[in-house]
Order: C-alpha cells, then sequence, then structure tokens
C-alpha cells in the first residue's frame, strides 16, 4: 500500500483555531489541486465541538497515528511539544502559526509562515483571499469563530487589522448569527463541577526554557468574578498539574472578557516570577491586571525574564 500524499494537522487537543485552520487549509489544497487530508490527533476542544454541534459543520476525522502519510502540515502549530502521532520532524513540509515563541527551525524541510497575527485562522483566510479561491460556508465559519475565539472578540492585544479584515471578509460567507461571539464565551464560561478541572487540564501548557520549565493554564470567561469561588479547588488542579509536569513555576490566568482584565493565581514561588514580569502586586496568592493579557502573550515575557 503506498501512503496518503498529504496531511494537515495541529497539537494533539487542537484548539479550535487549529481545528479551523487544518480543515480549512485541506480545502484550499485540494482546490487548488494537491490532494491533502485534515485529521486531528486526540480531542478538539471544547470550543471547536460547540462549534461543530450548533452549527452544522463537520470534524475533521480522528487519527491516532500519522504513518499513512508521506507528509505533513502543521497548522497553529509549530513546537514539537504537544504533537502526537508519532511525527517525524522531517515528515513535515510546511508550518503555518503565530507564536512568537516556536521550535519551528526543528523541522529541516518545512517552509515556515510564522506572522503574528491574532489567529492563524487569518493566515489561512489570506490564502483563500489572496489566490481568489471559493472558500466554502463550512470553512468560512470554522476561521471566523477562530479568528472571534483567539481574538476574544477583538478585544486581545494580538489583534491586528488582517484579523479584523479577514473577519469581515469571512462573516459575509459564514452564514453566523450575529450572535456568534457571545454564544461561544457563554458556553465556555458555563464550567458546572468537574469541568472546570477539565478545562484547565485540557487546555494547560508548559514550556522548557534552559533548565526551567513553567506551567500555564489560561480559562476563559465572560466573568471572571464567580471562578473565584472556587480558587481552593483550583489551587488544588494546580498542585497537581506541577507534580505531573516536574514545574519550576505554575500559575492559572482568568480570562475576563466583560471587563477587560485577567486574575492571575499563582503559588509563592511563582509570585515572585510574575510581579515584576507583569509589574502587578500579588496579594493572598491572586493579581489582577488591568487590561486582557494571553497566555500567548505572558509566556515570552516570562522567557525574556528567565534569560536575561
Ligand atoms: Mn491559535
Amino acid at each position: 500500500m503506498t501512503a496518503k500524499p498529504l496531511l494537515v494537522t495541529s497539537y494533539a487537543d487542537p484548539d479550535l483555531d487549529g481545528v479551523a485552520c487544518m480543515t480549512s487549509y485541506a480545502e484550499f489544497l485540494n482546490k487548488t489541486g494537491i490532494v491533502a487530508e485534515a485529521g486531528i490527533f486526540g480531542t478538539p476542544h471544547e470550543e471547536a465541538q460547540f462549534i461543530a454541534k450548533n452549527f452544522n459543520v463537520e470534524l475533521p476525522r480522528s487519527l491516532s497515528s500519522s504513518n499513512e502519510f508521506e507528509r505533513i502540515i502543521l497548522v497553529d502549530a509549530s513546537d514539537i511539544i504537544g504533537l502526537e502521532g508519532n511525527i517525524p520532524p522531517e515528515k513535515v513540509i510546511e508550518i503555518y502559526d503565530h507564536r512568537k515563541v516556536n521550535e519551528a527551525e526543528k523541522f529541516p524541510n518545512a517552509k515556515v509562515h510564522i506572522e503574528l497575527v491574532g489567529a492563524a485562522a487569518t493566515l489561512i483566510a489570506e490564502k483563500f483571499y489572496a489566490d481568489n479561491v471559493d472558500i466554502s460556508k463550512s470553512s468560512a465559519l470554522w476561521l471566523y469563530a477562530a479568528i472571534i475565539s483567539n481574538t476574544l472578540n477583538f478585544q486581545a492585544n494580538v489583534t491586528t487589522e488582517r484579523d479584523r479584515a479577514m473577519a469581515a471578509w469571512l462573516e459575509k460567507r459564514s452564514g453566523a448569527p450575529e450572535d456568534l461571539a457571545y454564544r461561544m464565551f457563554s458556553a465556555k464560561s458555563d464550567l458546572p463541577g468537574p469541568k472546570l478541572g477539565e478545562c484547565i487540564v485540557h487546555d494547560f501548557a508548559w514550556f522548557e526554557w534552559g533548565k526551567t520549565r513553567v506551567g500555564i493554564g489560561q480559562i476563559e470567561t465572560i466573568r471572571a468574578g464567580g471562578l473565584m469561588a472556587r480558587e481552593a479547588e483550583i489551587r488544588e488542579i494546580m498542585k497537581d498539574l506541577k507534580i505531573k509536569f516536574a514545574l519550576d513555576f505554575i500559575h492559572l490566568q482568568i480570562l475576563d472578557i466583560e471587563n477587560g482584565c485577567d486574575i492571575f493565581i499563582a503559588d509563592e514561588k511563582t509570585q515572585n516570577l510574575l510581579s515584576p514580569v507583569l509589574n502587578v502586586a500579588f496579594k493572598n496568592g491572586v493579581a489582577r491586571t488591568d487590561k486582557l493579557l494571553m497566555r500567548k502573550e505572558v509566556a515570552p515575557l516570562i522567557k525574556d525574564y528567565l534569560e536575561r
């Protein structure tokens, strides 16, 4: 049996941006004469499942290994950590991502497109736009929803004019309801019982800079205040994660979309790191910022601080 030509995929347990990019970029390639297939490793984030369930679009196929493919394209992904499915770095021929901190150089054969826009979805939408390739309604919806999610409905500092331009272009082609953003963020904010822990664990990310291992949890909610009633529970979950990943530092940042701020929860050691990095004061292990900060903004600040 000969191997299939081309797989488009992202990190294991991909978020909405990853799912949107793999589905749409596979469509783009197929429409431009390159046979390609989108595939997911692990379980897509709830937000991606929410879009699939509520807007009648299909999730890409689930895979357990990449062995059946000759070549691989990574979208919304550019690190070896976080990949699954036995992906040999030399099989990766192209990378689309928007992370400042990345390991793209570890993929020797990849054509790398890393641009610091709010969503990787913007980079894929620009492919359709620039080459005048007819985008399907479902791909337009996936990409539009991913831009809203990644830019926190255009409020996050990572938002660029390119994200706004592509979102406007996609919206017209997506058939999305006007209240899409509100519905997405409401669904995400509903974290009863064990869902809170699942949300933190599923979206957790850790980094290794030099010999230092830093873990960052992130929750995006409409209003962060309600979750503070569950601070003790949150600290238990973080304690477990710190041990599980042998981390030196760990914090959770709760993004409050309505009030445009973050609440940081950290242990004592991490507070001493974050105070100068973010220029905030902790009180009883909790600090508040005066603007929205995403993990992908905080991670490079910590890295720079540790390396200087
Ligand atoms: Mn992304």
